[in-house]
């Protein structure tokens, strides 16, 4: 699974850390940049960033953070914004010498695809694609499914190559219905089987939100989205367990040859104390 840093989010709040939002909005780059070096010793291949919190000091905020997480890392970025602006701002910083970004996200709504879809040329990027289009959040799998397709149809037609379509089927609470994670799961295997060349990306955190012991929660929906053949998780990579977990189920499902990852991981110390 490609793995998507979350920690540098101003909306996280963690007991007994300091807050993102504070370090962004003090440009406290030295905390900055260590969450940004932990994340890719832990495993982590992209570094997300989203000021989405700052409202309108996000634009400045996101392309601070751009400028400070490429100093920090040789990763690329998952840029994490419904912001035109932001989006702007952060990519003209971008060194395009980190790889190949992901814009996070377009949807099918007509004013953000518009928008969005420049940025996404321009940039060659990666693109999050969210299943909401004009008629908003579908709650209804089949309906969501439809609009991930037609989403899919828009970026095809525009030039964006298929493999660098992410599609997010929405990760919504456990906490809201008994059904949310089955209907997002047949969503994934559903395009894996009638899309075969997109690929699914999801912010799996977003399953235990407003619940305790978000963590075990957390671990179990992301082996349960890798058995559906999700792509690509944005996740807490400083999690040890849950990155033992990611290469332990990659082994069992075929996805690690002679368990080499996993031995090496082993080797190196990555299971210790688990
Ligand atoms: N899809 C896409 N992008 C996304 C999301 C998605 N970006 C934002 C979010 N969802 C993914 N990122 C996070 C980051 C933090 C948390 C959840 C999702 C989170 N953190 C705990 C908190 O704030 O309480 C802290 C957990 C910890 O680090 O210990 O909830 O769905 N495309």
């Amino acid at each position: 699974m490609l793995i998507i840093g979350e920690r540098i989010n101003t909306s996280r709040k963690v007991k007994n850390e300091a807050v993102i939002e504070t370090a962004v909005i003090n440009r406290d780059a030295d905390f900055i940049r260590s969450i940004a070096q932990k994340q890719i010793e832990a495993g982590a291949t992209y570094i997300d960033i989203n000021a989405g919190t700052l409202t309108s000091g996000e634009p400045e905020a996101l392309e601070w953070l751009t400028r400070v997480v490429q100093e920090a890392v040789e990763a690329p970025i998952s840029f994490d914004s419904p912001n035109p602006l932001a989006l702007e701002l952060a990519l003209k910083a971008y060194d395009a010498g980190k790889g190949q970004p992901f814009i996070n996200s377009i949807t099918a709504e007509t004013d953000r695809f518009n928008k969005v879809l420049p940025f996404v040329l321009e940039y060659k990027a990666k693109v999050i694609a969210l299943a909401i289009d004009d008629s908003g959040i579908q709650h209804d799998p089949e309906k969501r499914l439809s609009v991930a397709k037609a989403l899919i149809e828009k970026l095809r037609a525009a030039g964006v190559p298929a493999g660098d379509i992410y599609i997010d089927p929405l990760t919504f609470s456990i906490g809201t219905g008994s059904e949310v994670v089955l209907d997002m799961l047949n969503i994934i295997e559903k395009l894996k089987n009638d899309c075969p060349e997109v690929h699914t990306v999801a912010g799996l955190s977003n399953v235990s939100h407003g619940l305790p012991s978000r963590k075990i929660l957390n671990q179990a929906m992301t082996i349960l989205a890798l058995s559906r053949g999700l792509d690509a998780g944005i996740i807490d990579s400083n999690d040890r367990y849950l990155m033992a977990l990611i290469a332990a189920t990659e082994a069992l499902l075929g996805m690690d040859e002679y368990c080499m990852n996993y031995i090496k991981m082993s080797r190196a110390g990555a299971f210790e104390g688990l």
